[in-house]
């Protein structure tokens, strides 16, 4: 605990609680500890670089919020003239944000905490997260301006000329098909791409994209000292100096070998020469970088010893808050539907990513997305269900388990996780069928969707155990008979956790981590006062025997709706 100066606001607390009400003169033990009254404890800062907003939480030693706030880059920055935090060019494949707005972004949400009365002398450390696979190109020179900026002036009017790409790839560009056929053909195929790196090529990957640079504006990738990810971006801000790309990030980018944990040669030498230069040495996720540069003690009252922990992706920092345990699954219900997995052993395949774990050295960490999520249970709903969630949970209570041998897949929009298309219906005899009744519609729908999210998990290494949890978020969560669907599916108890912002949070939980983890002590232990999820479901009794079975069939069927569909712009092969 810090040492703070007795003054008028200290409270005397007795480690004993035996001089509770005895003023602090007459203190017989002496063995007080002077505590700062609840506005001096230390704080831990998680800030979230997304694609809409940068948003910030801080909390206390107790895990509870104490500040958040947030910078809209639509209304609040409006002259970058960005929708959704992007530009969506002319070819509709090439998507970007301007970097100098989420650095003017940094200025204001700083400001507006300033403004608002937040201490910055008590931050004891700070970490953050960003959108991945961003990618940001520091111009030559930009390394001396970041250690040299003068407090006396914003970060944006001092880093206007600190990039050599203005307009910064993200993770919606799909605009690199070539170079992740290229990619693939170098490392020997997408299956042994996904071996090295945890997945097969994808165009919004930030060293597909650093390729796409190099062979379109060499001009300006010859102009770059510097790579950085949006989150060790970020990092390097708050540094004064370059940021290391955390490994846990850094799996986003087709470049890092997951198990060596270091960027692999095959995939350096195929995208850009001296690549490794370029990029600095990636770190653990866990490691502290240094401290807060001199401009933020000067111009915002941050203490010289505030620590900044390495930066990671808004995924990892969401599956920290999450405070996902090994062998559990987080499942987000949302727009579109995501799994978390927390792996030991990974087994990289060719649909979903599988990053290093960013709260521990040894593990690693599987994501799914799946786009046809909330949007097509809410039109099965309109149609099957006259647009009532009662309605449509009573259909899922009165139809069996398995309903009857029947599969149905619902992709009404191009799936990622597989990608198809189209809607299919089987019997149990797998023979395809037009039309169901509206309930066996919905638990088809309901019972499809899960049993792909476990055929896929357990194709990335996941297998379900005994102590395994799976914890529900997302809009869905609120609905009981589908999580009933997901626990038997998975044979898993189910839990539900409220996080509206699971990435803020999940750095700052690192940030307080980053402290003590070269200590041994483990993140979970750092955690464990957070709030508890709660226990929703149980499995039927009957769920292994019936849905064990189902997912082979399902398994088979999968591969027939895939032979049909046409193979997407992103790279399969
Ligand atoms: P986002 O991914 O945009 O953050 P949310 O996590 O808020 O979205 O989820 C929104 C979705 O939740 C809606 O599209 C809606 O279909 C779904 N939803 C809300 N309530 C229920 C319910 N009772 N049953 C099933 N789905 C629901
Ligand atoms: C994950 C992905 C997105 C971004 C933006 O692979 O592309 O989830 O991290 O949130």
């Amino acid at each position: 605990m810090r040492k703070q100066p007795m003054n008028s606001n200290t409270a005397c607390v007795c480690l004993f609680n035996v001089c509770r009400s005895a003023p602090r003169a007459q203190c017989a033990s002496r063995l007080f500890l002077l505590m700062a009254a609840a506005p001096l404890s230390p704080l831990y800062l998680g800030l979230d670089f997304s694609t809409q907003q940068l948003k910030v939480v801080a909390i206390d030693g107790d895990l509870s919020v104490v500040h958040q706030d947030a910078v809209q880059f639509d209304s609040e920055l409006p002259h970058y003239r960005t929708r959704g935090g992007v530009h969506i060019h002319a070819d509709k494949l090439t998507v970007t944000s301007p970097v100098l707005m989420w650095v003017q972004a940094l200025d204001l949400l700083l400001d507006k905490m300033k403004r608002a009365g937040f201490d910055f002398s008590r931050v004891e450390a700070l970490s953050g997260s960003g959108q991945q696979h961003g990618g940001v190109f520091w111009k030559k020179g930009a390394a001396q301006t970041l250690a040299r900026l003068d407090p006396g002036q914003n970060l944006y009017q001092q880093l206007q000329d600190g990039f050599s790409v203005q307009d910064s790839p993200v993770w919606m560009d799909s605009s690199s098909s070539q170079q992740c056929r290229d990619l693939q053909k170098a490392a020997g195929g997408a299956l042994r791409l996904a071996e090295i790196t945890g997945s097969r090529a994808y165009e919004r990957f930030t060293g597909n994209q650093i390729s796409k640079l190099l062979q379109t504006r060499s001009d300006q990738f010859q102009d770059t000292e510097r790579i950085s990810l949006v989150s060790s971006f970020a990092a390097s801000l708050f540094l004064g100096g370059y940021a290391a790309i955390d490994y846990s990030d850094g799996s986003g980018m087709n470049l890092l070998d997951i198990r060596a944990r270091n960027w692999s040669q095959i995939c350096l030498d195929a995208t850009a020469p001296d690549l490794d230069r370029l990029l600095g040495a990636p770190l653990p996720s866990t490691a502290v970088l240094g401290s807060v540069s001199s401009y933020f003690v000067h111009r915002f009252g941050f203490s010289e010893s505030c620590r900044v922990v390495a930066f990671t992706g808004d995924n990892p920092a969401s599956l920290a808050g999450m405070r996902l345990h090994q062998g559990d699954m987080a499942v987000s219900l949302g727009t579109s539907d995501t799994v978390f997995l927390w792996l030991q052993e990974p087994r990289p395949a060719l649909e979903g990513h599988v990053f290093c774990n960013p709260v521990e050295l040894q593990a690693y960490m599987a994501l799914l997305c799946f786009k046809n999520g909330s949007l097509t249970r809410e039109r099965v709903r309109n149609q099957c269900a006259a647009g009532s969630w009662e309605a449509f949970s009573d259909a899922l209570k009165e139809t069996p388990l398995g309903n009857n041998g029947n599969i149905g897949f619902y992709f009404d929009t191009m799936e990622i996780t597989p990608p198809a298309v189209g809607v299919h219906r089987f019997d149990s005899n797998d023979r395809e069928v037009s039309q169901w009744s509206p309930e066996v519609e919905i638990r088809a729908l309901v019972e499809g969707q899960f049993l792909s999210r476990r055929l896929h998990a357990e194709r990335l290494g996941y297998s379900i155990v005994p102590g395994t949890r799976v914890l529900a978020t997302g809009g869905a969560s609120a609905n009981q008979q589908i999580l009933q669907v997901l626990s038997d599916v998975f044979n898993a108890p189910v839990y539900t956790i409220d996080l509206s912002d699971s990435t803020c949070l999940g750095s700052a939980y690192r940030a307080l981590h980053g402290l003590v983890a070269d200590s041994g002590v483990s993140f979970l232990e750092v955690v464990k006062k957070a709030p508890e999820p709660q226990l929703v479901c149980t499995p039927h009794p009957t769920a292994q025997q019936v849905y064990n079975q189902m997912l082979k069939r399902f398994a088979q069927l999968e591969e027939r709706v895939l032979q049909r569909t046409e193979p997407t712009n992103e790279s399969r092969s």
